[in-house]
């Protein structure tokens, strides 16, 4: 997996912090702040943050944004298959804000009905809830893609470190690039087939639906794969004998994800975003110290 690495200088700091003072002025705002996001089902359209209302901010922080945005754009945007684009040194101050601000850098903030706020918090609340890994545990999270149940899953996906635990609960990255390359064809064959996905007990809303773990797609002119994966979160479908030809390739599929997997520790004030539908991830179990590991997650959805 190419994992690509930027540090903000102390100018990009500096003018993220500015205009996440100047969301959270204006935060108070419903109207405002619900510019900045689309919602599940409806079509707002809203670019990026500065360009909604660039007039909020001050020029020279627009500029800084913008420069940021074509330095990160090759690799966020443009590069396939996608990176994992790591970002140290954002300011914590207003981290909602930041999150808002950088978020919009990969494509629009997503909210999803029933799934949490549009930038929602991800820290241990105890929430056991069939003993299932959730953003509102410290469980071991094994590989996932997001809302897989969902039909159309978020394209991608941003998570910005606030305090990161200090016993466990590293993040778990791997791209499906690496996995479909060391699998057999029976087992790639297997996988793009339908499986059925259950939606998680908090949606009894959500009817299961039947979606193939690997779709085979075109970037551009380029072949290209996308996934979906959620491993307590799935039924197998079909004859008994199509049923022990899926076990056996979710076998395969499963050893080969353990072995491609990389661990990386999320720093204080660092952003990781990725592509849903490339890259699975998932987080170590994770212990609480005097300070509590709190994230922010974000769905966001890309033009593409
Ligand atoms: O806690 C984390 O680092 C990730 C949580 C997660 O993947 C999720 O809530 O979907
Ligand atoms: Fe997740």
């Amino acid at each position: 997996m190419e994992i690509r690495r930027y540090k903000l200088s102390q100018k990009e700091h500096a003018a993220i912090a500015n205009m996440a003072r100047t969301i959270g002025a204006i935060e108070a705002d419903k109207e405002i702040i619900s510019n900045f996001v689309t919602v599940e089902g409806s079509r707002r359209d809203v670019t990026r943050l500065h360009y909604v209302n660039p007039r909020v901010f001050k020029p020279e922080d627009n500029a800084v944004m913008d420069g940021l945005q074509s330095r990160l754009a090759k690799s966020i945007l443009w590069e396939h298959p996608r990176p994992l684009v790591l970002v140290e040194n954002v300011p914590l101050e207003l981290p909602v804000a930041c999150m808002i601000l950088l978020g919009q850098m990969h494509g629009m903030v997503q909210q999803y009905n029933l799934e949490g706020a549009a930038i929602d918090s991800v820290m241990d609340c105890g929430n056991m809830e069939d003993c299932r890994p959730r953003s509102s545990n410290r469980l071991r999270f094994p590989l996932h893609t997001d809302l897989s149940f969902s039909e159309k899953m978020p394209s991608s996906v941003s998570f910005l470190m606030v305090n990161p635990a200090t016993i466990g609960g590293a993040s778990i990255f791997c791209s499906i690039y690496d996995v479909v390359n060391s699998l057999s064809r029976e087992t790639v064959v297997s996988l793009s087939k339908p499986f059925r996905f259950l939606a998680p007990p908090h949606r009894p809303d959500k009817r299961p639906i039947d979606m193939p773990i690997f779709e085979f797609t075109w970037h551009g002119k380029r072949p290209a794969i996308l996934v979906r994966w959620r491993e307590d979160g799935i039924e197998l479908t079909g004859s008994a004998c199509e049923q022990d030809a899926k076990r056996a390739a979710l076998a395969e599929f499963k050893t080969s994800l353990a072995r491609h997997a990389v661990s990386i520790r999320l720093g204080r004030g660092e952003w990781a975003t990725w592509d849903n539908r490339e890259i699975l991830h998932g987080r170590e179990e994770f212990a609480n110290a005097d300070k509590p590991r709190l994230g922010l997650r974000a769905y966001l959805l890309n033009a593409a």
